[in-house]
């Protein structure tokens, strides 16, 4: 991979940290080298009987992530910036409010399931909360934004099937699937998609945190237990905005990250990298990692298209974490319900890409055909997300 300058970002970066300028100018550029290092990137590779190279799946078993190179291609990507240009002209005027800057109803107006979150430019808003069950445990530092920032800026968007038909033919990507199929059995189950909007100078920070939240006490606990996402990247993903890891944290169960910090003397964990992408590249990203974001103070955006799975055992009969939806118990009616997400993706993908092999998702293989990809279904995918499997 040939990893861009971004120095002056860098730079940019360093002069919002005030008297930690410095050892946060040295962490992103020793980030950058360490993360360049790692045997954990390439292309999707399968061998001659297609299953996934060997050598993926033990990176990934590893470190806890892999990027996957050159994935979605410019036709795919300019969907997805096309459909994100929309989104955006339609987002709220401001928080709370249901109409856009021209005054017609806005994206998320009207749904019952949550659309939107917001935060300060530059801020926290996770970090240090009750929210999302307690788990991200210590805020990061908030920068200052400039003057003529916004009071508040959208920085993630859920449910994101609904409001981008590209999104949703990404989430039908064939190879994709099949990674699914090979990291979580081919009866996998969904459980959340979402977009992490990091604008430069506004974008906010999510503080370090591991995503699981129900098995770590499970006697059956192993490192794929909880799943994990898929995080398309639409501009690339740099040391200042992209999303941070510390490998191999994935296998070692809930971690006291307040510690961690102290431990560290900062939130400059020591064995964290960052995710180093080109647009088109996809992370599979172990949901257990110790995993975070600082606020993008330079400037270049990063938009993440993320996607995620877990394995049928998981899920099925297993009460809900409650933090993507309300918690209940994932009955196998519930997932079959939930995974026509999948179906109609994959029929929204072959209508936009006739040429290329369909993914065959087996718990769906007798009702394909029912998944048509048109207004109905689009009608009848509304706030899908109330029923994200969240554990
Ligand atoms: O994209 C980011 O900045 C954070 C992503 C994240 O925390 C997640 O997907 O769980």
């Amino acid at each position: 991979m040939k990893i861009n300058d971004i120095s002056k970002s860098i730079e940019a970066c360093a002069a919002h940290y005030g008297e930690h300028g410095d050892a946060m100018r040295q962490y992103l550029i020793n980030g950058q080298e360490k993360a360049m290092q790692l045997p954990n990137r390439g292309p999707i590779r399968f061998d001659a009987n297609g299953k996934l190279d060997t050598e993926i799946l033990n990176a990934y078993s590893k470190y806890g992530f892999y990027i996957l190179e050159n994935v979605i291609n410019d036709e795919e990507l300019k969907d997805i910036e096309a459909d994100l240009a929309t989104m955006r002209e339609n987002f709220p005027t401001h928080n709370g409010s249901q109409l856009n800057a021209k005054g017609e109803p806005a994206l998320g107006a009207g749904a019952q399931a949550l659309s939107l979150l917001w935060s300060k430019p530059l801020g926290d808003p996770l970090g240090g909360t009750e929210l999302a069950n307690g788990r991200h445990q210590v805020k990061l530092f908030e920068p200052e934004a400039a003057d003529d920032a916004p009071a508040e800026a959208v920085f993630v968007l859920l449910g994101s099937l609904q409001y981008s038909d590209a999104c949703l033919r990404t989430y039908g990507h064939p190879q994709l699937l099949k990674v699914a199929a090979e990291i979580n059995g081919e009866d996998f189950a969904p459980f959340h998609e979402s977009l992490f909007i990091k604008d430069p100078g506004l974008g906010a920070a999510v503080s370090w945190h591991q995503d699981g939240d129900t098995h770590w006490d499970s006697a059956n606990f192993d490192e794929n237990i909880h799943g994990f996402n898929f995080m398309a990247q639409v501009y690339g993903s740099t040391a200042v905005n992209g999303v941070w890891v510390v490998p191999g944290t994935h296998k070692l169960g809930k971690m006291d990250i307040t510690k961690m910090v102290q431990d560290t003397g900062s939130e400059r964990l020591q064995d964290a990298v960052p995710m180093l992408c080109n647009p088109g590249d996809v992370v599979i990203s172990n949901r257990q990692l110790v995993h975070g974001s600082f606020a993008n103070t330079g400037f270049e955006p990063r938009v993440s298209v993320n996607f995620g799975f877990h394995r049928r055992s998981s899920v099925l009969d297993v009460k809900g974490a409650g933090i993507h939806s309300d918690a209940a118990v994932y009955d196998k009616d519930l997932i079959l319900q939930r995974s026509r997400l999948i179906g109609y993706a994959i029929d929204a993908r072959q209508q936009r890409f006739p040429n290329e092999t369909a993914y065959d998702y087996k718990p769906l293989a007798a009702e394909q055909s029912n998944y048509h990809w048109d207004t109905s279904a689009k009608a009848d995918i509304k706030d899908y997300n109330l029923l994200d499997l969240s554990i």
